[in-house]
């Protein structure tokens, strides 16, 4: 995919009413600090348009990047972070709850996973409830230079049996720092926002 606009176009707060785009959505969800932010620079070829922060919970809002005039990516707030208080906690899961129910547009929801981490049960709560949704997540391993290659295929594994998935589901390796997976994640997004 050839990057020529972005533009983040609608930010919206847990009061804000949600966009009716018509233009297809690609959405990012994962815990927080597992590099969605980072993924989104990464898609754009931009450094730190998205902002990133190693201090989890930086994205608390929901953003909508307009990509080359054509689609979105949807950068949603991080889940589980704990330093959140219970009521604002609360709020961000209603939020991202209502974005996955209401979006008209929406193509396909990838759900990040940190490849050095058995899944958490947040993480497996939130790929049933978009499978529940009527989506099929398709499941980015992030931060792979994190790991040694060797260990690559060991850890997928990992995230799949911890998430309890088959080899069926779409599973892509990605590293912001190497761009590993990169091309793979484009062509994805390109072929289903042509379809
Ligand atoms: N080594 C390495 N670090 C990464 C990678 N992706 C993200 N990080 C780091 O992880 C931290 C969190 O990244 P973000 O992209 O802000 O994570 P996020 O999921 O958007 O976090 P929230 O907005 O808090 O939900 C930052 O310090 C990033 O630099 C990666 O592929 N490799
Ligand atoms: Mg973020």
């Amino acid at each position: 995919m050839i990057i020529k606009d972005v533009n983040l176009e609608t930010v919206c707060g847990i009061t804000s009413k949600l966009p009716e785009n018509t233009q297809p959505e690609f959405a990012f969800a994962g815990k927080s600090n597992v590099g969605k932010s980072s993924l989104i620079n990464a898609l754009m070829n931009r450094k730190s348009y998205a902002r990133i922060s190693a201090q989890p919970g930086k994205t608390q809002t929901i953003n909508f990047y307009h990509i080359n005039d054509t689609l979105y990516y949807v950068d949603l707030p991080g889940y589980g972070y704990a330093k959140a208080n219970v009521e604002v906690k609360a709020k961000w899961g209603k939020m991202i709850e209502d974005y996955l129910h209401r979006s008209k547009m929406l193509k396909c929801v990838f759900l990040l996973i940190d490849i050095r981490h058995e899944p958490s049960s947040n993480d497996k709560l939130m790929y049933d409830w978009i499978v529940s949704q009527g989506y099929q997540p398709v499941i980015i391993a992030t931060k792979a230079d994190k790991i040694k290659r060797s260990q690559l295929q060991k850890q997928m594994k990992v995230l799949r049996v911890g998430l309890d998935v088959g080899t069926d589901v779409l599973m892509i390796p990605f590293s912001a720092e190497t761009k590993q997976g990169r091309e793979e994640i484009w062509d994805y997004i390109e072929r289903l926002a042509e379809a």
